[in-house]
């Protein structure tokens, strides 16, 4: 197999390239990059290493249904086809429209997001997300003057990513410990946060920690909102797939040789039920999340569970 598409998968599993949208856009491009370097003569190869090429891509982390997503357009785009020039050009097509589409939802999401964002709104973030980012940053550049509250984000600590982010752009922000959040929470209007994958029933999966904070707003009464693309929404949820939750190594959370008899556990993501989320915000408008099936059955039509 291609080199390339091997790296990027290391990447994508050692997290050098992560968030959901940058992994999908990453694996499209991956299977163009190998589409344009071919040099083979038979479709039938062809299709079967750009079949092998996506089962490596969509190995490399099991969560964000994005990677999926992306290469099942791409791949579809090429399945069938008896040409290798019609399959180069198919691909490379199709990975292309879906990196373009996947930047002007980005843009939507912060245009259609920013509209529930007022003026004067503190607003509390987790990890690291271009869709959450770009509803916070739309607002703060309507001239709206907005406070950001940051989580860490243990134990890789993407929220330092994104204090730095908003700080870059002039917006001010403060960067809390994750089990701070309860304590902020009194201050905090709104919260806004991204997504691996959104399942049927509306329950987004997102970042460690992501359902904890969607606790604490409930009590307090603060409004939960999710910002998500749509090739977030996961197609197997629908037919009663689990979203599998990703379990990293034990070191990222403390070095097990110095913790001897002791068991580290370091799940990479939890599960926020519908019922503590009040909207999700994607490119094609905001819907409450117990519509999320409505979004797969559009996405995905006839194909469900395929
Ligand atoms: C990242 C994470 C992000 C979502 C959405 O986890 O949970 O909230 O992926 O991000 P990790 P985006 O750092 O483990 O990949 O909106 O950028 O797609």
């Amino acid at each position: 197999m291609s080199h390339k598409v091997e790296e990027v998968a290391r990447k994508i599993a050692g997290m050098e390239i992560r968030g959901a949208g940058k992994i999908a856009r990453s694996a499209a491009r991956a299977l163009r990059d190998f589409a344009l370097s071919y040099r083979g003569n038979s479709a039938r190869d062809f299709l079967s290493r750009l079949e092998r090429a996506g089962e490596i891509l969509k190995s490399a982390r099991p969560t964000a249904v994005s990677l999926p997503n992306a290469v099942n357009y791409v791949l579809l785009a090429a399945r069938g086809r008896s040409d290798v020039e019609e399959i180069r050009s198919a691909v490379i097509e199709a990975a292309e429209r879906f990196i373009a589409s996947s930047k002007i939802a980005l843009k939507k999401i912060g245009e259609i997001g920013a509209r529930r964002i007022k003026d004067g709104d503190i607003v509390l973030t987790h990890c690291n997300s271009q869709a959450a980012l770009s509803v916070i940053t739309t607002a703060f550049r309507q001239g709206k003057q907005i406070e950001v509250i940051a989580t860490e984000s243990r134990p890789r600590y993407q929220g330092h990513i994104t204090a730095r982010q908003l700080a870059e752009q002039g917006i001010p922000v403060t960067l809390i410990v994750d089990s701070a959040v309860r304590t902020f929470m009194k201050q905090v209007d709104k919260v806004v946060v991204g997504a691996d994958s959104i399942a049927a029933n509306g329950a987004v999966i997102n970042k460690i920690g992501t359902s904890q904070i969607a606790l604490a707003a409930h009590e307090a009464r603060v409004v939960f909102m999710v910002a998500a693309e749509t090739y977030k929404f996961h197609p197997g949820t629908v037919i009663g797939a689990l979203v599998e939750i990703e379990e990293r190594p034990a070191g990222e959370v403390a070095p097990p040789e110095e913790f001897p008899g002791v068991k580290i556990r370091n799940p990479a993501f939890d599960v926020t039920p519908a019922e503590y989320i009040d909207l999700i915000i994607t490119e094609k408008g905001v819907i409450p999340p117990q519509a999320a099936i409505m979004v797969l059955k559009e996405e995905f039509g006839l194909t469900l569970g395929e």
